[in-house]
């Protein structure tokens, strides 16, 4: 098959070309600044941003009522690469949290990666997460789904559709349609497998619900717009997918989905400060 591009002989003659986003990329990982993290008087520390990948972690939390300190980690300031940071994730991606209380009693443990952090909680208080064998295999097929498949496929059709530089149409143009064909495939997944359920695991409510609703909700919703008023929701057809829409839309109607959804939107919990949010907050 003949091809118009042929790759040079090492990335770096091109990745200056691609750059996006404010130069948050870079091929090294490791702190930028050193600023340390703040800690605050709870047993659980979190440090993240209301995106889909903080909102599942926001929910959790929310859902098993414990006291938690969230501290906002703004990753358009490239936050994520101070020195604190990263000794919390290496990684330098949010979310990420401290439990300053581990079972073993030890010293404060380190959490990173947002699936993880998920099945740490709901071990740790053994809620969420069934019991039973089978329920909690098809639980946690459910998260691997979503953390190897739903998450990183939706957030790279929203970077071509959204954020990838202008000038780059040939390349965006391919993205969206490679991506988002993608997306749509794991939507139809996830529609197919709510026909006649109520959650993921059938009957019980559990983390698989909490880690997925959220990326699935960015695109039905208001989220990925391109400037010309192109929508996610429109350009996939998101109301296609009605079973998953109605399980959506139920988990949303949950006073603890609506807080967690808003932790670490702009301020820690938005429904403490914020007039537009406080009938959400707890009586
Ligand atoms: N697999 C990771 C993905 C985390 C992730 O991609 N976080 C994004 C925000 S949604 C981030 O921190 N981006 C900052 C960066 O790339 O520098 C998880 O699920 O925790």
């Amino acid at each position: 098959m003949s091809s118009d591009w042929e790759p040079p002989q090492s990335i770096e003659t091109i990745y200056e070309k691609a750059f996006s986003m404010g130069g948050m990329n870079r091929p090294t990982t490791g702190k930028r600044s050193e600023e340390e993290l703040p800690v605050g008087s709870a047993a659980f520390q979190l440090y993240s941003l209301a995106t889909p990948n903080g909102q599942k972690i926001g929910i959790l939390l929310e859902e098993l009522e414990i006291p938690y300190d969230a501290h906002v980690i703004n990753i358009g300031h490239l936050e994520q690469f101070s020195k604190g940071f990263v000794g919390v994730n290496p990684n330098s991606k949010i979310p990420a949290a401290m439990d300053h209380a581990p079972v073993d009693g030890g010293p404060p443990l380190r959490l990173f990666e947002s699936g993880a952090i998920m099945l740490y909680l709901a071990e740790k208080y053994k809620k969420f997460i069934p019991q039973n064998p089978r329920q909690r295999a098809e639980c946690m097929s459910w998260v691997m789904w979503q953390m190897a498949g739903q998450g990183p496929m939706t957030g790279n059709f929203g970077h071509f559709m959204v954020y990838a530089p202008g000038d780059k149409g040939q390349a965006r143009e391919y993205g969206v349609a490679r991506y988002g064909m993608e997306v749509q495939r794991l939507c139809d997944t996830l529609d197919k497998h709510l026909e006649g359920k109520e959650y993921i695991c059938g009957e019980e409510y559990s983390i698989a619900d909490m880690i997925i609703l959220p990326w699935f909700d960015i695109i039905r919703g208001k989220g990925y717009t391109h400037a010309n008023g192109v929508a996610a929701r429109n350009f996939l057809n998101m109301k296609q997918y009605k079973n998953a829409n109605r399980w959506a839309g139920a988990l949303l109607k949950r006073p603890q989905v609506k807080r967690g959804m808003l932790v670490c939107r702009g301020k820690p919990k938005p429904w403490l400060v914020d007039d537009r949010f406080k009938h959400l907050a707890k009586l």
